[in-house]
């Protein structure tokens, strides 16, 4: 980039830093983008004159809302809900929702801004948005539970639907969850309709979404290893999380060969140098338990070692896949990887990785798939229940994993082809943001100024 755009860049990055000042994982997920587009941007005069960019650094609108509930002894709580509706110009706004107390607009702007950018990498007609509550479900009664998201339901139906926005699940809100909103949200509309992705077999859900985002990031890992000549067989990977995402990529990388030597929650991590069984994996992932209980019994019944405190990256592995939470996975860890010699790193998760791990990784050539590409998973399969659901039908398994499998290949393919290759390194992040900048960035063009 010529010194000229770099200043355009650094003015672009201040304008946004300060309309938004508090808002510190927003700021980082714009600067992320910005930085691996701003030069084609700038060649790009009709993008530039739209202001292509600085609109699709505000979202389109955010919903706040009051959600009050009553706990089993009666007790009344309030708390906030959002719905972040970043950018409908390829499809409805589509993203999960997220039950956890550090949700924040911040966190939430963030997501919607990173969907938006991941739903276009996966090609299909979808947009972007995020939601969530700063309500914590920790401890809470299935009743709490079921209360609590009726609650948030009654504020957020007026501003969903099939075609205007379609919220699914995220961290804390799963198949359950998902069952309490669409239950709520078909009661207040009267009508039975695509609402919602993330549902149960039973009524309108899709074959393979639950493990779609895991599942699907190990396709996409695959297709890494496999530039290289290599796959999966013997491979040590260290995982963060014992949620959704982290369990299905687990389950699917121990098919396919793997060691999974670690797993992880809020409280420490579990640590198995021979590689966890799969047969205990598949024992857990459909209990709905505490993540450090899950990961508790899993040790109980197969050994290995819990380290209260700690993260999963201090561990000697090939291949690191962060699954659970933003900024996880900072430059200490980052380099912790580098001395181990791990060979990439691929995200489950939303921006586990800071800015700075990212920059060690560049620097020494570690191999790094940023979450909106090795994560568009989820969201890929909730735009194929979608469909199922217009079209009033039901595919089947298989169909649905070989899809998946092959949107995978493609967003993978999209990354290498936008990044070029320099010196055997592909920088996924750039490719991904590229790929995926110049879909959005045309859609916005050819609608107009709005
Ligand atoms: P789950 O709620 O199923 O699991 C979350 C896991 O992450 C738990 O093990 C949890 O442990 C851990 N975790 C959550 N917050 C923190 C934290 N602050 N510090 C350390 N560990 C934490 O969520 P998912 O598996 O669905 O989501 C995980 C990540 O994947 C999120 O970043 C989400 O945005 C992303 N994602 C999810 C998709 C989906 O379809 N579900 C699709 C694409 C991305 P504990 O319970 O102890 O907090
Ligand atoms: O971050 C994500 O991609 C999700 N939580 C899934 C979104 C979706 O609409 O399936």
């Amino acid at each position: 980039m010529n010194s000229s755009n770099e200043r355009c860049m650094d003015n672009f990055i201040d304008w946004v830093e300060s309309r938004n000042a508090d808002e510190p994982e927003f700021i980082q997920a714009v600067r992320d983008l910005a930085c691996d587009v701003y030069a084609s941007y700038s060649e790009r005069k009709a993008w530039q004159s739209a202001k292509v960019l600085e609109r699709l650094s505000e979202p389109d609108r955010i919903i706040s809302f009051r959600v009050c509930w009553e706990d089993d002894r009666g007790d009344i709580h309030v708390n906030r809900g959002w719905r972040v509706q970043h950018c409908g110009a390829i499809g409805p706004y589509k993203g999960g929702i997220r039950f956890h107390p550090s949700v924040n607009t911040s966190i939430l702007k963030f997501l919607a801004f990173e969907q938006t950018f991941k739903s276009a990498l996966t090609g299909l007609p979808i947009g972007g948005g995020k939601g969530g509550s700063d309500f914590d479900p920790r401890g809470r009664s299935d009743r709490e539970i079921m209360r609590f998201c009726q609650a948030f339901m009654n504020e957020l139906y007026r501003h969903i639907g099939e075609n205007t926005d379609v919220p699914a699940g995220d961290i804390n809100v799963g198949r359950r969850e998902i069952g309490y909103l669409f239950g709520q949200y078909r009661r207040l509309a009267n009508t039975f309709s695509g609402a919602l992705t993330g549902k149960d077999i039973e009524f309108g859900g899709s074959h393979v979404r639950m493990e779609a985002t895991g599942y699907g990031l190990i396709y996409f890992l695959r297709c890494m290893l496999a530039r290289r000549d290599q796959d999966l067989e013997t491979q040590r990977v260290a995982i963060s999380g014992s949620g959704n995402v982290a369990l299905h990529a687990a389950q699917k990388a121990i098919d396919l060969g793997a060691r999974v030597i670690t797993l992880s929650s809020s409280k420490g991590v579990l640590h198995h140098s021979e590689g966890i069984p799969g047969k205990e994996i598949n024992r857990v992932i459909e209990l709905r338990m505490d993540s450090t209980e899950l990961l508790e019994k899993i040790r109980a019944a197969a050994g290995g070692d819990w380290h209260e405190g700690e993260k999963p990256w201090q561990f000697e592995c090939d291949i690191a896949l962060p699954c659970a939470t933003q900024n996880e996975l900072d430059g200490e860890d980052a380099k912790a990887l580098a001395q181990n010699q791990c060979l990439i790193v691929a995200e489950g998760a939303n921006m586990p990785c800071t800015e700075t791990a990212i920059e060690i990784f560049k620097d020494r050539k570690i191999l790094h798939a940023p979450g909106k590409a090795s994560n568009a998973g989820g969201v890929a399969l909730s735009g194929l229940e979608m469909a199922q659901n217009a079209s009033f039908s039901r595919w089947e398994q298989q169909r649905l994993d070989e899809k998946l499998l092959e949107i995978m290949q493609d967003i993978h393919n999209q990354c290498v082809k936008h990044a070029g290759e320099h010196d055997g390194y592909v920088d996924y992040h750039r490719g991904a943001n590229i790929a995926a900048f110049n879909r959005v960035a045309s859609a916005v063009l050819a609608q107009g100024i709005g």
